[in-house]
């Protein structure tokens, strides 16, 4: 915005156009299976938190289900997904995680 002859409208009132991306969180699942030291591994190697936050988001994991463990921008939320599922498939354990859109 700011050139005079943009167009006919008084240019300074459009907006720059500078929209946040829509976020997602990504979700871990509970299992039966997976070891609970894989999981703070986990946690500490695709989202960078230290032992003492690991330790919390699998412990709510583990008593409700499921827990968010970060929120990003829909491809960075759908590749960290994908990493983790990837990387506990490796390792032999069944841990899922999936995306999905914040409010
Ligand atoms: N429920 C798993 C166990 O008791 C630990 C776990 C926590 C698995 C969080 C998946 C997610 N070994």
């Amino acid at each position: 915005p700011g050139f005079d002859d943009e167009g006919g409208l008084a240019t300074d009132t459009a907006k720059p156009k500078l929209k946040r991306p829509p976020l997602y969180k990504v979700l871990l699942m509970n299992d039966d299976y997976t070891p609970m030291d894989f999981v703070v591994h986990v946690l500490e190697v695709f989202f960078a938190m230290g032992p003492e936050q690991a330790t919390q988001v699998m412990l709510a994991v583990h008593t409700k289900g499921m827990g968010v463990c970060g929120i990003f921008p829909k491809d960075i939320a759908e590749t960290k997904a994908a990493q983790v599922v990837q990387y506990a498939k490796e390792h032999q354990h069944p841990l899922m995680a999936e995306v999905e859109p914040t409010e």
